[in-house]
């Protein structure tokens, strides 16, 4: 195998970066277009097994992993999956998924919208989807599944004024 110098590596990483930026970019950007209906996070870990790099941390087992919404909008989940889910707040001001996101059994009931102290879309059976949750506040935050989040199932809700 061909030695690459410490430069080639930098410029490759550096390109890597922006390549990963700019998917991430397109991610977030491409569901705010959509603007009609609520907008619809599809949980399956078997079809989205692959793991993904976003800004808070790797995820697996959400599509699309960042929406982009705004203040008054309905957000759906859907659970497409064999398994039972949830998208439940990750009641912490940080910007990466922590490791323990310290869920409660609240997880599993319906509660809140996105802005409030807690939220959870409940425990999503296979093949139904959540009432849908709506964005109250701007802010970003970061969600997890009760049942995955050790797994990777974690997501990001972006509210804009
Ligand atoms: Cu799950």
């Amino acid at each position: 195998m061909k030695r690459m110098s410490t430069k080639t590596v930098g410029r490759r990483l550096a390109a890597a970066a922006v390549a990963s930026a700019l998917a991430w970019a397109i991610l977030v950007s491409g569901n705010s277009a959509a603007a009609a209906g609520p907008s619809v996070v599809t949980l399956n870990l078997v079809h989205f097994s692959k793991i993904v790099h976003g800004p808070a941390g790797d995820y697996v087992g959400v599509s699309p992993g960042s929406v982009r919404v705004h203040v008054g909008d309905p957000i759906v989940f859907a659970n497409d999956d064999a398994g039972h889910h949830t998208a439940t707040l990750i009641a912490t001001a940080a910007r990466e998924f922590p490791a323990n996101p310290r869920f409660t059994d609240a997880a599993l009931k319906y509660s809140g919208s996105i802005g409030d102290a807690q939220w959870s879309t409940g425990d999503i059976a296979p093949g139904h989807r959540s009432a849908a949750l709506i964005a109250k506040k701007p802010g970003t935050y970061l969600y997890g599944c009760f049942f995955d989040y050790s797994a990777g199932m974690r997501g990001v809700i972006v509210v804009e004024p």
